[in-house]
């Protein structure tokens, strides 16, 4: 006997009410963050997880699973094989080899180049309308591969970039100011890590900008102080590797909260990594990923923010593009 029975006459589902897909390939530290802040969150109607590891990954996937009591309903299913990802709305790619110790920059980056070879292609043709979200350090230059490689409009390209960089940067300066984290509006643009810039004039609390509102013997003062958590965005993250190995909670709550704005087509304004030719000066050939505060919804990056930076700002961005530049012509692709 059934344990339910159909209504009589009803009718069947709208075909036009479709399922939200995400997928997130690599189920590491971060991987698993992001996964279940999505899940938490209620973002997706569908999970799709994809490792190379299938024991691992057939652990996390039974694990999150088994969550199902406690959470809005998911669909949540994982495999080697991208087949899984077919018509996913959002990828989100958290694979990354790690470093070896004596091992430069540029051959780790060789490394995840050729692993990116791996992951992008196939993402790309299972789901060609998808948007391709990178995590992956490092963020720019791997945000420009999956661009190159995915063969997608730059639009739908968006790396992490330097959303995480403002979380830190906007918890310190709430610290300092005793207020909450949510009415501090502050931005870092430009690379993600050790050469991010603050953008000084973007600080407001409760819609007051700082810098601006200072008396100006208060000004020399507070700009130091202001440096001073500049720096220790910076450090904050060797911090917590140094600590506990890997940092996940925060960067799986900035994904989940890029997912949002995009998927929900919130219009909201993040720092992320976008094709950044042709703005703040950089050069038309110049084609670099750097993080810009941008507009996100449905289609991806809606347009980009045209906040005032200052010349010595605009002149470190400009460096940073040069310098991406030139790593992406040793890479030969
Ligand atoms: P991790 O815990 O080593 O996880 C990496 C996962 O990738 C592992 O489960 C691997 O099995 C998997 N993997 C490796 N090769 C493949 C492949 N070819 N196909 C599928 N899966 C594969 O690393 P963790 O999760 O800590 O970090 C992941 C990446 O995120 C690293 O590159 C970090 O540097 C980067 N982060 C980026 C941040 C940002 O702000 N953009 C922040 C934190 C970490």
């Amino acid at each position: 006997r059934a344990f339910f029975r159909p209504l009589q006459q009803a009718a069947p589902p709208s075909p036009t009410k479709r399922n939200t897909k995400i997928s997130v390939i690599g189920v590491g530290n971060v991987g698993m963050a992001i996964a279940q802040t999505i899940l938490t969150q209620d973002l997706a109607d569908e999970l799709a997880l994809v490792d190379a590891k299938p024991d691992k990954l057939r652990g996390e996937m039974l694990d999150l699973q088994h969550a199902a009591a406690f959470l809005p309903r998911t669909k949540i299913r994982a495999s080697t094989d991208y087949a899984v990802t077919s018509a996913s709305d959002l990828c989100i790619i958290t694979a990354g080899a790690r470093q070896i110790a004596g091992e430069s920059r540029l051959d780790l980056l060789q490394r995840n180049l050729s692993l990116f070879r791996e992951i992008v292609p196939p993402l790309a043709r299972y789901s060609p309308d998808a948007l391709l979200l990178v995590v992956s350090n490092p963020v720019d230059v791997l945000t420009y591969i999956a661009w190159k490689l995915s063969g997608f409009p730059p639009n739908r390209i968006i790396g992490s970039g330097t959303n995480l960089d403002s979380s830190r940067f906007r918890f310190l300066l709430a610290d300092h100011l005793e207020v909450n984290a949510q009415d501090v509006q502050a931005y870092m643009v430009g690379e993600h890590g050790d050469s991010s810039v603050a953008l000084w004039s973007s600080i407001s609390v409760g819609g007051v900008p700082v810098l601006s509102s200072l008396e100006k013997h208060q000004i020399g003062y507070e700009e130091e102080v202001l440096e001073s958590i500049r720096k220790a965005v910076v450090e904050s993250a060797y911090e917590v590797i140094r600590l506990k190995g890997y940092t996940s909670w925060a960067i799986g709550y900035s994904v989940a909260n890029l997912a949002r704005s995009l998927l929900r087509d919130q219009h909201r304004i993040h720092p992320v990594s976008l094709l950044a030719k042709g703005f703040y000066g950089i050069p038309d050939d110049r084609e670099v990923f750097l993080s810009l505060p941008a507009r996100l919804g449905r289609g991806g990056v809606l347009s980009v923010a045209n906040v005032h930076l200052t010349d010595e700002e605009s002149a470190h961005l400009r460096r940073s593009a040069d310098t991406l530049w030139k790593i992406q012509q040793q890479l030969g692709i």
